[in-house]
C-alpha cells in the first residue's frame, strides 16, 4: 500500500511540473494567413498548425535572445519559417524545421511566418522560448 502511495504522489508531481513547463499549447487560429490576420502567441508557448500559410505575432516582455524551434511532423515538399521584427527586417530564416535565434528587445513586437506546400497534412508545432 505505502508503495501505491509513493508511486501515486510520484505521478502527481510528474503531472504537476509536465502541466508547470507544456501547459501553453495552443492550437493555431485560422485564417491567419496574412499580416492582418496574424495569431498573436507568447513567448514561453508550444503552438500547433496545419500548414498552409501561417502567421503568427508576439511581443518580447524582456530583452534577450529567444529561440524558435519548429518540428515537421509531416514530409511537406517546402516549408520555410521567417522571423521579422516591427519593420519588417528579417531577423533569421530557417527551411524544412530546425530552429532560428534571434536577439529581442522589451515591449517590441516580432512576425513569424510558416510556410509549408504540399504536405500530407500532419500538423507541425514550434515553440518560442527565451535562451
Ligand atoms: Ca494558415
Amino acid at each position: 500500500m505505502k508503495k501505491l502511495v509513493t508511486a501515486a504522489l510520484a505521478l502527481t508531481l510528474l503531472f504537476g511540473s509536465a502541466t508547470g513547463v507544456f501547459a501553453a499549447t495552443v492550437p493555431e487560429i485560422e485564417p491567419n494567413n496574412t499580416w492582418e490576420q496574424a495569431q498573436p502567441i507568447t513567448i514561453g508557448s508550444t503552438i500547433t498548425a496545419h500548414g498552409d500559410e501561417d502567421r503568427f505575432t508576439f511581443v518580447a516582455t524582456k530583452s534577450g535572445t529567444v529561440t524558435l524551434k519548429i518540428t515537421l511532423n509531416g514530409n511537406p515538399a517546402l516549408f520555410a519559417s521567417r522571423v521579422y521584427d516591427d519593420q519588417m527586417n528579417a531577423l533569421g530564416e530557417s527551411t524544412f524545421g530546425g530552429s532560428i535565434t534571434f536577439n529581442v528587445a522589451a515591449g517590441r513586437t516580432y512576425k513569424l511566418a510558416h510556410l509549408e506546400l504540399m504536405s500530407s497534412g500532419t500538423p507541425y508545432s514550434f515553440t518560442l522560448s527565451y535562451n
